[in-house]
């Protein structure tokens, strides 16, 4: 009899992993000719949606909920896109968008292609603050800055940490053997896709080993550390609300009360 399959994904109370050989295909609404994996969700607790999103060439996304915003990179193939405020682009291969409630428009891929998607419930903008603009550029053009003076550690702003903004969209990349200054714990949410190399994850108390295609979930609090092992760089992107009060941005973990 063939041995049970076996996965590295793993689901703790503030936390995930989910790598591939666990993935399930599934569609959405108003998706044409793609398939999507839903990764973090607030089925596990989560404050946002996560998924990946293999479209075939001519293929059209559906449209954000109402009152729903966006985020969208492009880990493979190209798109074009169309939104309020920056009309019609082509996104290639690390382009990504983001665009507010109901500012976007069109999004049709060019070639076959596979995309990383946030999408979120946006909380409203403080008064005083700018309405967020849709954004559409290259990771190539977003320059790279030492974090926390650490030049081995460096940190990719893709949205401007403006007050418009509810969340926020990071590329870090860590030379070999970098690692976080500290083992963070915030009431603000990651989910997160490596991009490149792996390393350790620390999560709550579990410690992992994480590559290239993997995602995570770290909930409100969640103990996390990293450090990139191998010979290679390790890259990975991430999301993170702010700029809210915490009693407007609440993520319920199940269980948790
Ligand atoms: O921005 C962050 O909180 C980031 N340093 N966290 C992380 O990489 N796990
Ligand atoms: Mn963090």
């Amino acid at each position: 009899m063939p041995l049970p399959p076996t996965t590295r994904t793993r689901l703790g109370a503030r936390h995930a992993v989910i790598t591939a050989e666990s993935h399930v295909r599934t569609t959405l609404p108003g998706w044409t000719s793609s398939r999507v994996i839903v990764t973090v969700s607030p089925q596990m607790g989560a404050g946002f949606v996560q998924y990946v999103a293999e479209m075939e060439a001519g293929a059209r996304a559906g449209a954000p909920p109402p009152g729903v915003e966006r985020f969208v990179f492009v880990v493979d193939g190209g798109v074009t896109a169309e939104a309020r405020g920056i009309g019609r682009v082509d996104l290639g291969y690390e382009g990504y968008l983001y665009a507010p409630p109901g500012a976007l428009l069109a999004l049709v891929a060019t070639e076959a292609t596979q995309l990383l998607i946030v999408d979120r419930h946006a909380i409203s903008v403080p008064v005083g603050a700018n309405p967020p603009a849709a954004i559409a550029r290259s990771l190539a053009d977003v320059p790279k800055l030492p974090f926390l003076g650490d030049p081995d550690a460096r940190l990719q702003t893709l949205i401007p940490d403006d007050l418009g903004y509810d969340f926020g969209m990071n590329v870090f990349t860590f030379e070999p053997g970098a690692c976080l200054p500290l083992v963070e714990s915030h009431y603000m949410e990651h989910g997160l896709l490596f991009l490149q190399g792996g390393g350790i994850y620390r999560l709550e108390d579990d410690w992992y080993p994480v590559q290239e295609g993997d995602q995570l979930w770290m909930g409100p609090f969640c103990p996390q550390w990293f450090a990139a092992v191998g010979k290679e760089p390790a890259r990975y992107l991430y999301y993170k609300n702010g700029n809210r009060h915490p009693l407007r941005d609440v993520t319920t973990v199940p269980g948790a009360e």
